[in-house]
């Protein structure tokens, strides 16, 4: 069987149809009906199938689910009356239902551009634009609660600009010479699906679209929800008080053609060229406004015959770029006229010192408070203070733990800065020593949670009576001043060569409150109520004896911890410590 011509893509907003009936079938009590074209949306991706009725002169189908099979569009639904195969009939959708779908469809694809705002990084993986009920955007990756207000910020303004959106068909051809970037390999003989939100890139989508994203009613994001490493935002439509459907296109309105729609566009064209220079404001109000004189075009494409839409919308696409680039030659020509020297400058923005360095800061302050001493040793090191000395031997097995960059067998770009332990002793020579050493480590290591290049910060204490209790005190002491009064330790017990006995030190997590689930959930962010903070133990006899420290007179405790990964425990990011490093100003003017 010929596949059924698919009309709803042609035009969203067409609710009726004359169409031919291929074939009819009954299962139980319920029919099966193919048309040789349709306007009925069948259920996928996420939205609901339409409903309504296909009536011909001796019977009456009312169509209550739509499906997608092989190519055929699968009309279900009861029979009153008689339909065969070949008669013509009207096929006609609850325009009210299928309007609502495409608010909600439209909407998940406005948080999907509002999250990509957010971070290109977030892809939008699934969605549910009400089947059962259901309305959410799914993302890969971990998208923090707070960011709902940025995004929700994001939303608003976008649909205050009232972006056009154009669906469209594109050919390989066509995909290779725009540059459209899709998250799938085209296929030659395969043309692609894509919608565009106004100057935002096209994205794939087979669904019904709205044409403007001004339609869409306020969107209200309601949960956020956290599933095998996805975000799912859950969201909402609030109905205005008064509502109103838009004007829809009957089947016999009388079409515009191209060739009169592009001599609209030229004529528009010409005027905008030739127009005398105007105000920002008045160019704005006059094309560009919601009611200026592009938007008036732009409406009319509704009216462009359903085949030769897609080119419409290019068109329409060119003029836009005309009056983007007139409108900047108009400013620039205002510019040359007159410059007036009583205007305040421009004022510089301010800059801050980076994330990290704020962090080091914040870390060293809070260890000054409890009197330890910030040092900085160095990151190229000898065998000796980066291992050796520290109680692993060479050729002993704990050496694997780092995978550590040499610059031969004796110099190493430290791994960690344990090496500050031995350089503390032998500066000081004598206890009591309170040392923070904090500095940059390097391994071999890349990945979302993994750096080469990270920094550590290491405590020591060494004095005499010093014991476990202390290394609980200090660590409770820095959870609770720069994660929060609420926080708390515990140890897990652990190997080190330097000592003895070790431990990881966690702290619990207040996404979770330390429960380890969410709503019945596996909480996220740490999978168990704790998030391992780093490394700790009572310091080796041994290295204090290797620093000339002598362990029957004193004993002493140290730590060393990450950086970066406690700016990651604290803002609940669990999966891009490289963000970071990257010079996206969006997310470094946050700090
Ligand atoms: C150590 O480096 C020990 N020297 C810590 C120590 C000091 C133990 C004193 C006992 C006494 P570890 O390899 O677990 O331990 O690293 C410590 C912390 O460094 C980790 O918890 C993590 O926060 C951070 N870290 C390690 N590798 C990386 C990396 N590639 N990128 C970012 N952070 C890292």
């Amino acid at each position: 069987m010929k596949s059924t011509k698919l009309i709803y893509l042609e035009d969203s907003y067409q609710t009726n149809i004359e169409a031919t009936v291929v074939n009819i079938t009954k299962i139980g009590k319920k029919y099966s009906v193919i048309l040789d074209q349709t306007i009925f949306y069948p259920q996928s991706g996420g939205q609901p199938a339409d409903t309504g009725v296909i009536e011909g002169e001796t019977g009456k189908f009312i169509v209550d689910h739509v499906k997608l099979d092989d190519g055929l569009i699968i009309h279900q639904g009861t029979l009153e009356g008689t339909v065969e195969p070949q008669q013509k009939v009207t096929a006609t959708i609850d325009w009210n239902a299928r309007y609502k779908n495409m608010q909600t469809h439209t909407a998940g694809h406005l948080i999907d551009e509002a999250v990509k705002n957010l971070s290109p990084e977030f892809q939008g993986i699934d969605g549910m634009h009400g089947i059962n009920n259901q309305q959410y955007i799914e993302f890969n990756g971990f998208i923090n609660e707070s960011y709902k207000s940025e995004i929700t910020d994001y939303l608003q303004k976008n649909k205050n600009l009232d972006q056009p959106i154009i669906s469209e068909t594109v050919t390989l051809a066509e995909i290779k010479k725009r540059g459209i970037l899709l998250p799938f390999e085209p296929s030659k003989n395969k043309p692609v699906r894509v919608v565009s939100f106004g100057d935002n890139p096209p994205v794939p989508d087979a669904g019904t679209q709205l044409k403007n994203s001004n339609e869409v009613w306020p969107i209200l994001l309601t949960d956020f929800e956290y599933q095998d490493g996805n975000t799912r935002i859950h969201y909402t439509l609030t109905p205005p008080a008064k509502k109103e459907l838009p004007e829809t296109k009957e089947a016999t309105t009388k079409d515009t053609s191209l060739a009169e729609f592009q001599q609209q566009i030229d004529a528009l064209a010409n005027e905008i060229k030739q127009d005398e220079v105007l105000s920002n404001e008045a160019f704005q109000q006059k094309y560009s406004s919601k009611k200026g004189k592009f938007n008036q075009l732009a409406k009319s494409i509704k009216s462009v015959s359903p085949k030769d839409r897609g080119t419409a919308g290019k068109l329409l696409n060119q003029l836009k770029l005309t009056i983007n680039s007139q409108a900047n030659k108009q400013a620039d020509t205002k510019k040359q006229e007159w410059f007036d020297v009583t205007l305040p400058g421009i004022k510089p923005q301010l800059g801050h010192a980076h994330l990290i360095s704020q962090t080091i800061k914040e870390v060293e302050s809070i260890f000054a408070s409890l009197g330890f001493v910030r040092r900085r040793y160095q990151e190229i090191e000898t065998d000796w203070y980066y291992a050796e000395g520290l109680n692993i031997p060479k050729d002993h097995p704990a050496r694997d733990d780092q995978e550590t960059f040499y610059f031969s067998d004796n110099v190493v770009l430290t791994a960690h800065t344990s090496n500050g332990q031995l350089r503390e002793m032998e500066f000081l020579k004598e206890p009591p020593i309170k040392m923070i050493n904090i500095g940059k480590t390097y391994r071999r290591q890349a990945s979302n949670t993994h750096s080469p290049m990270f920094h550590q910060f290491e405590g020591l204490l060494v004095d005499k009576n010093i014991n476990m209790s202390h290394l609980v005190g200090v660590s409770n002491y820095f959870a609770q001043h720069y994660f929060g009064p609420d926080r708390e330790i515990r140890l897990r017990p652990h190997h080190f060569q330097f000592t003895e006995p070790s431990f990881e030190v966690d702290i619990n997590c207040n996404v979770c409150k330390g429960t380890g689930s969410i709503h019945g959930h596996k909480c996220k962010v740490c999978k168990s109520g704790w998030l391992e903070l780093g490394g700790a133990g009572m310091v080796h006899p041994t290295v204090l004896k290797n620093g000339g420290i002598d362990p029957n007179k004193y004993s002493g405790f140290a730590f060393g911890w990450g950086i970066e990964r406690i700016i990651m425990m604290k803002h609940q990011v669990t999966d891009n410590l490289r963000q970071l490093y990257t010079d996206d100003l969006r997310f470094l003017q946050q700090g």
